[in-house]
């Protein structure tokens, strides 16, 4: 089987991860410009102030994405290079930067698929109290508008956010992504709330354009598992799916929050400050959703927490290794003897990746799907200078080979982008950790190469996958 001509093969970045530039072209300042200057918040103190100069080199960059035979790249748009403050006047050198790279994609026949928030917040908003206030959703849904505005006559796919679980979790409950808060399970609960009020506004704003494109959220894809068939273990595993993927997907597909959390709110008193006028507007945006974006790094196995600690703060749970008892201690993710592991401590489980596919169809109905992340972040050995990146190569294709698997059986999976693109820098990782099928030389000027995986995809979309699965 050959991937039909509608499924996308593509690749992703994010605009704090490559641009630099960080106070070039009329840009505001973000939470993450100030956040990763606190000393011991990112590994070894790296900043996105250079990140891999795609600011300047996007030109290039671009070109290797064309000769790879890239059919859509994933980017996202940073906030404060379109609205410096995050509210008030619009800078047109922002605008002027993307329109350069969607017009360089286009001229290639590559499909621009963007993110509005990749994280990176205008720190004007931040400081004025960020995801944990409503003016935070609103100044969202003004910015998301500008960009329709400005780009949706050739913008044709649109993510509000990306991966919300990770920026309010981190963000409020691990002190691991600014505000940096530990434990405020008030505010987390909150943020959400706010994020999937400034999502469901979005796509309103959008679908009233009838700029005729599509526009869908990214979420985490991490399905918990129980390790084994103890009753109260799989009670755990229900837990941690019901905290971590339907409190976010529930809401997006079915326009109403989970009843069994809502019970568990009221129960802690951490019920958000929720409006009837805003349940009102996601329960409308629900059915206007064209797709669920999905990052899939790992499952989670996961059994019953029988200590009363609650979510810990080591660099490598906190990075995303299991090891962790879940925010409200009631259940913890281990490691498994029997399964692989990444050198960062991520499981490598394309099985997990096809059976979760399945019971989210299960629950959600065969929604349109895109697989907006899926990577290995590994140390690239290189060999008589040639960067010998198999293990990525073994990963993406396993993980394509589910994703093949899916759609024999029926799964309504549109499209693949690889986590990611180009190396970048890793958000707690730095540049050691690197994911892309293009290489960069930090001790030679940033230069590009490219890697036996940028050949490898570029075999895999030049073949539409056929031999995949065999
Ligand atoms: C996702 C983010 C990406 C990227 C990726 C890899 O959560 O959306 O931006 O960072 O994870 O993560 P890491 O760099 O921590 O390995």
């Amino acid at each position: 089987m050959k991937f039909a001509h509608d499924f996308l093969f593509g690749a992703a970045s994010a605009a704090y991860q490559v641009e630099g530039g960080w106070d070039e072209g009329g840009k505001g300042v973000s939470n993450w410009d100030v956040f990763s200057k606190i000393p011991g918040k990112t590994f070894e103190n790296t900043n996105g102030d250079v990140a891999v100069d795609h600011y300047h080199r996007w030109k290039e960059d671009i070109a290797l994405m064309a000769e790879m035979g890239l059919e859509s790249y994933r980017f996202s748009i940073a906030w404060t290079r379109i609205l410096p403050e995050g509210t008030g006047e619009v800078n047109p050198q922002g605008i002027a930067f993307y329109n350069q790279i969607i017009d360089e994609c286009l001229r290639y026949g590559i499909v621009p698929f963007v993110t509005l928030y990749h994280w990176d917040l205008p720190q004007a908003l931040e400081a004025a109290g960020g995801w944990h206030s409503k003016q935070t959703a609103e100044a969202f849904v003004r910015y998301a508008e500008v960009c329709f505005d400005a780009f949706g006559d050739r913008v044709k796919h649109w993510i509000t956010f990306n991966e919300m679980i990770v920026f309010c979790r981190h963000g409020y409950l691990a002190g691991a992504h600014p505000p940096g808060l530990i434990d405020d399970k008030k505010a987390y609960f909150e943020a959400t709330h706010n994020v999937i009020t400034a999502h469901a506004r979005a796509v309103m704003a959008y679908k009233a354009r009838r700029q005729f494109g599509e526009i869908g959220i990214t979420h985490v894809f991490s399905p918990a598992f129980s390790i084994d068939d103890s009753p109260e273990n799989i009670a755990a595993a229900e837990h941690v799916n019901l905290m971590d993927t339907h409190w976010f997907y529930a809401p997006v597909l079915k326009g109403e929050y989970p009843e069994a959390v809502i019970d568990y709110l009221k129960r802690e008193n951490l019920t958000p400050d929720w409006k009837p006028e805003e349940l009102d507007d996601i329960c409308k945006a629900a059915p206007m959703n064209d797709f669920l974006g999905l990052n899939y790094y790992q499952p989670q196995r996961v059994m019953k927490n029988d200590t009363s600690e609650t979510l810990n703060l080591s660099h490598e749970t906190v990075t995303g290794a299991p090891g962790s008892p879940s925010f409200d201690g009631v259940a913890k993710t281990v490691k498994m003897e029997d399964k692989t592991y990444t050198k960062w401590g991520w499981e490598i489980a394309p099985d997990a990746f096809l059976e979760g596919l399945r019971m989210l169809r299960q629950r959600y109905g065969n929604m349109k799907l895109y697989i907006t992340e899926n990577g290995l972040g590994d140390e690239d050995p290189i060999i008589d200078g040639v960067i010998c990146d198999v293990p990525r190569i073994r990963y993406i294709e396993t993980h394509l080979n589910a994703v093949k698997q899916a759609i024999k059986e029926g799964i309504n999976l549109k499209g693949y982008f690889a986590w990611s693109v180009i190396d970048l820098l890793s958000w707690l990782n730095g540049f050691k950790k690197q994911y892309g099928f293009i290489y960069v030389d930090h001790a030679d000027g940033l230069k590009r190469k490219k890697k036996l995986s940028f050949y490898w995809y570029q075999h895999i979309i030049a073949t539409r996958g056929e031999g995949l699965g065999k």
